[in-house]
């Protein structure tokens, strides 16, 4: 298939079919040594290798890249640019955690989740209830809230323009390219934007007087074939129309699902502690059933003041996904904590051990399938 033949109502009925939502924390190991450690923030902040050695910048805070620094930097550069940097190595564990707490803010709303690195991921929304772009709002603000970090966020489409959107507005910027717009949205950008052009292939396309998608779109199809192949003469033809039709190639199932909360003050009272579960039962119990899923395992999770974390899970004999037995189960793990001894600074609850609702018939009301409202009482 010839991309130059697509007519412009063909184009359009491609980026039509899919919603693509994609992710990409701002700044994400710098971040979160920043929220972690209240003295580095504010600061231009490099994390990676130390300058007297041959380590490299792998990340640094947005007052660090104003000097100029950069990741993959050598270290000892980033210094000479920006003396008063202060350098802290990676603590990889920690990303690691932070990227399943991301991943499971993202599960909330899908399972089409194709992970790019431990901080970016595409979503595939096709056919949810809600618009992408509320969904990518709602991401940003759960991992505000949730997390104390900031993402930004493209919505399109598809993958190629998802991809480029969410760098457009960093940081903390959600960006949205609707499917009449992507073209338009396209023609300006700089070959490099292009995921796959890299500096080499970029250089060579420069000598041929192709610098931006319109460039291409401009030439004969016959002199691009001449000079780049048929296969990459196509496929860059589409990329610079805005068109991608590869899938979102999402990996494993979900196992878990669990919302948690960080307070603003520490918190001890009971009461509080009481309606803070009650509050977050409801909201796993009702984003389990609206995948129709019940879970056999409920975990309670509790930072203390001092930051140390605890978790603790029950196990019981059907699965549930009722508010009111998670509340009570939470309630009642609660004195396998030190709760009355250490305020907390965050709660969570989870469910994992899944059964899939629909086929679970011990789960269903007389009738297992009445389907979206199976399981209602749990
Ligand atoms: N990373 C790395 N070495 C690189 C690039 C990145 O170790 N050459 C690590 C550190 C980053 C993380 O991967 O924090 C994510 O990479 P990004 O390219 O998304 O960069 P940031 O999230 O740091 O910044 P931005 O706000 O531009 O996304
Ligand atoms: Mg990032």
């Amino acid at each position: 298939m010839e991309p130059q033949n697509y007519s412009s109502q063909n184009i359009h009925s491609i980026l039509l079919k899919r919603k693509v939502v994609h992710v990409d924390m701002d700044c994400f190991y710098a971040a979160v040594e920043a929220r972690d450690n209240p003295q580095l923030r504010g600061r231009p902040l490099v994390v990676g290798g130390k300058p007297n050695s041959r380590g490299v910048v792998a990340t640094c805070s947005y007052e660090a890249r104003k000097f100029g620094v950069r990741s993959a930097m050598a270290s000892a550069l980033a210094l000479k640019l920006c003396p008063e940097a202060i350098f802290v190595s990676p603590n990889f564990t920690k990303y690691k955690e932070v990227s399943g707490q991301i991943r499971s803010i993202f599960q909330r709303y899908t399972d089409k989740i194709e992970p790019l690195s431990l901080d970016e991921a595409y979503l595939d929304v096709t056919g949810h209830d809600l618009y992408a772009t509320k969904i990518a709002q709602l991401i940003c603000s759960s991992i505000a809230n949730e997390l104390c970090l900031t993402a930004s966020a493209g919505v399109a489409p598809n993958k190629l323009i998802a991809k480029i959107a969410s760098d457009t507005n960093k940081p903390n910027g959600i960006t949205v390219v609707r499917p009449h717009e992507a073209a338009a949205f396209m023609a300006p950008l700089k070959l490099r934007k292009i995921n796959g052009i890299g500096p080499v292939t970029e250089k060579r396309l420069a000598s041929l007087g192709l610098l931006h998608c319109r460039d291409v779109l401009e030439k004969e199809e016959g002199f691009l074939v001449q000079h780049l192949g048929e296969r990459f003469a196509y496929s860059l033809t589409e990329r610079c129309q805005g068109i991608d039709k590869r899938g979102i190639e999402s990996t494993g199932i979900r196992k878990s699902l669990s919302y948690e909360n960080t307070f603003s003050n520490d918190i001890a009272s009971r009461e509080r502690i009481h309606s803070e579960l009650t509050r977050l039962a409801s909201k796993v119990s009702s984003s389990l059933k609206s995948k129709h899923l019940a879970g056999k395992t409920i975990t309670l999770k509790a930072k203390y003041f001092d930051f140390k974390q605890v978790t603790r899970s029950k196990t019981i004999g059907q699965p549930s996904n009722c508010s009111e037995l998670i509340t009570s189960i939470c309630i009642e793990l609660l004195g396998k904590t030190q709760i009355d001894e250490k305020p907390v600074r965050l709660l969570g609850i989870g469910v994992s051990g899944f059964v899939d609702e629909a086929k679970e018939v011990s789960l269903a009301q007389p009738n297992p399938f009445l389907g979206m409202e199976m399981g209602q009482s749990g």
